[in-house]
């Protein structure tokens, strides 16, 4: 047992306006349309987070069933392969490709390879009058290229989803080589749900600089200040969904 476990410490770290959830302090939840596979819900309303964020590992034969709601979805692979239905579009997700199923579609995750991993954002869908509603969309990473971020080419962001106004939602994947970092501490009123794919570094939330490392989740609330600089000899990389093109006054 490492020390940290042995003597009750973590880095996990529960604040009102923004979270860091480490890998040892994950707790499995039996949630209704997941059988044959562990689900770790990282981030979620009851945290006070406007969306939520999770992880499914699957075992041979498991299943995860989501009926229609005004829910939307975005599953991106994490490791192995796992068939993704959703209404009569069905396709086979290996690592790296991804999946946006827009609200009142039911969706579905089946015959994975064993050990096969996803994570997930859930978001509940803000209409905009006049703006058609997102449809069905697969897609793959690597078809995406990084755009310099800021004009930075060593941060570089690639953009998962069209940008236009039917989704409220963006999730991306920023990429940074070492010693890399955002421009400046960010602030705005989108939220974000974050997951570390690899890399180390440090993130400044709010008035708390937090050592992340892969496996890590972040939540940051609106307004959230927010910094990141990459550490070590090798690139980091997160995935992180935020909330966009919708204004409540
Ligand atoms: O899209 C973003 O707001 C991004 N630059 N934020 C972040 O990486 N913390
Ligand atoms: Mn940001």
């Amino acid at each position: 047992m490492n020390n940290n476990l042995l003597f009750g410490t973590t880095r996990t770290a529960i604040r009102s306006r923004h979270a860091l959830i480490a890998p040892d302090g994950h707790v499995a939840s039996s949630l209704p349309g997941v059988v044959g596979a562990t689900a770790v819900v990282l981030i979620s309303p009851e945290m006070g987070a406007g969306f939520t964020e999770l992880t499914i590992t699957f075992n041979q034969d498991g299943r995860a069933e989501f009926p229609d709601s005004q829910i939307e979805a975005f599953v991106y692979v994490l490791a192995g392969s796992v068939t993704a239905q959703a209404k009569g579009e069905r396709n086979v997700l290996s690592t790296g490709e991804f999946v946006f199923v827009p609200a009142v579609t039911p969706w579905s995750l089946t015959e994975p390879v064993p050990g096969s991993q996803v994570h997930i954002f859930l978001k509940k869908y803000v209409a905009l009058p006049g703006v058609s509603e997102p449809g069905i969309l697969f897609g793959r990473e690597r078809d995406i290229a990084g755009q310099p971020f800021l004009g930075d080419e060593s941060a570089r962001l690639q953009v998962l989803l069209p940008d236009n106004l039917s989704y409220d939602l963006a999730v991306n994947i920023f990429n940074y080589q070492a010693g890399a970092h955002l421009p400046f501490v960010e602030t705005h009123i989108m939220e974000h749900g974050l997951l570390m794919l690899e890399g180390r570094g440090v993130y400044r939330l709010e008035d708390s600089w937090y050592p992340v490392d892969a496996g890590d989740c972040i939540w940051m609330a609106a307004f959230c200040p927010q910094w990141f600089v990459a550490m070590g000899k090798t690139p980091a990389r997160y995935l992180y969904y935020k909330d966009i093109n919708r204004l409540t006054a």
